[in-house]
C-alpha cells in the first residue's frame, strides 16, 4: 500500500515538472495487452498504457475512448478476440479530448460507423484536432473527429437498456467527462465511473492559462467528485487503479470476490489528486512571482 501511494506521489510530481509533451508519454502506450472482462457488461479493450472500454448490450455497444492512433487497431483487435464485432459498436465516447485518449476515435469512427458523442467543452478540440490551448503544439495534435451530438452534464446515453450517465469534472481538459453507469455483480448493484482525470500533466494553470477558467474547472471538479460513491472506479489511465494488476488477480483466482469492486479507493485517490493540484498550483504561482 504505501509503496503504491509513494509511486503515485512521484508520478504527480514528475507530471508538475515535465514541460514537453514527450516527457509525459508512457513507452507503454501502444503496446498490446489481452482484453479482459471487467463487471457486468463492462470489458477492458484497451493497450497497456491507456484504457478504453467496452459496454455491450444486446442492441449493440458502446466504447468509451480510442486510444492513440496506433491504438486504434489494438482496440479493434481486442473487440474482435472477447468475440465483439466492431461494426456492433453504435455509440462512441471520449473521456477526454487529449491525443493520447481521443487519438484513435476517428479511425474507430470510420471502421464502426458509429455515432460520437461528446462534452461540450471538448468539440472544438476533438473537431479540429487540437490540444486545446496548445494548437500550436503538433506533437499534441489528434486526428480530426466530427462530433455527431453534442452533451451537456448529467446526460444520458442509453442502449439496449443500459444507461451511462455524463459527468461533466472539468479541468484536465474543459469537457473532461467522467462516465457513470450501474452495474451488477452476483446480483447485486454497484456503482461505476470511469473518472476522467484531475492531474495537472501538461496543462498551465498559470498564465497564460491553457482556457479561461481552467483553475475553477479543477476545483469545481474535486467539489463534484470527492462526495461520490464510486464502488467501480475506473479510468482512461489504467494505472490509476492498477486495472491490469487488478485482471491478474481476477484470473489467478476466478472464484474470489471481483477485485473490481474497490469502494474505499476513490474519495482518497480524489483528495490526493486536489494536494497535489494545489500544491502544483502555489509552487508555479509563487515562480510567476519571482
Ligand atoms: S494526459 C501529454 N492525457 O494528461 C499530455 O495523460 C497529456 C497527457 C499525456 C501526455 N503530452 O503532452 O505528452
Ligand atoms: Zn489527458
Amino acid at each position: 500500500m504505501k509503496a503504491k501511494w509513494l509511486y503515485a506521489a512521484m508520478m504527480l510530481t514528475s507530471a508538475a515538472m515535465a514541460t514537453t509533451p514527450a516527457a509525459f508519454a508512457q513507452n507503454n502506450w501502444n503496446t498490446p495487452t489481452e482484453p479482459f472482462h471487467v463487471i457486468d457488461n463492462v470489458y477492458y479493450v484497451g493497450t497497456e498504457g491507456l484504457s478504453a472500454f467496452l459496454f455491450t448490450t444486446p442492441e449493440g455497444h458502446i466504447l468509451l475512448d480510442g486510444a492513440t492512433p496506433q491504438g486504434a487497431a489494438m482496440i479493434e483487435t481486442n473487440i474482435a478476440k472477447l468475440g465483439f464485432k466492431i461494426s456492433d459498436v453504435k455509440i462512441l465516447l471520449n473521456s477526454h479530448a487529449h491525443f493520447d485518449h481521443s487519438g484513435g476515435l476517428a479511425q474507430l469512427k470510420t471502421d464502426s460507423g458509429a455515432r460520437l458523442h461528446a462534452m461540450e467543452g471538448d468539440v472544438s478540440a476533438l473537431e479540429g484536432g487540437f490540444y486545446l490551448g496548445s494548437e500550436h503544439v503538433h506533437a499534441m495534435d489528434a486526428p480530426p473527429v466530427k462530433v455527431d451530438h453534442v452533451l451537456k452534464d448529467g446526460d444520458r446515453i442509453t442502449l439496449g437498456g443500459f444507461t451511462l450517465t455524463a459527468h461533466l469534472t472539468p479541468g484536465h481538459s474543459r469537457g473532461c467527462t467522467s462516465w457513470g453507469a450501474t452495474v451488477k455483480d452476483d446480483g447485486k448493484p454497484y456503482e461505476a465511473l470511469v473518472f476522467c482525470s484531475a492531474t495537472v500533466a501538461a496543462n498551465r494553470i498559470t498564465a497564460p492559462l491553457q482556457y479561461d477558467g481552467i483553475v475553477a474547472d479543477y476545483r469545481s471538479t474535486f467539489a463534484k467528485t470527492r462526495g461520490m460513491k464510486v464502488d467501480v472506479p475506473l479510468a482512461p489511465h489504467p494505472e490509476f487503479f492498477g486495472l491490469l494488476e487488478k485482471s491478474k488477480a481476477a484470473k489467478a483466482n476466478p472464484k474470489a470476490a471481483n477485485p473490481f469492486i474497490a469502494p474505499d479507493v476513490f474519495g482518497p485517490f480524489i483528495a490526493r489528486l486536489e494536494t497535489a493540484f494545489e500544491a502544483t498550483l502555489k509552487e508555479r504561482t509563487a515562480k510567476a512571482a519571482q
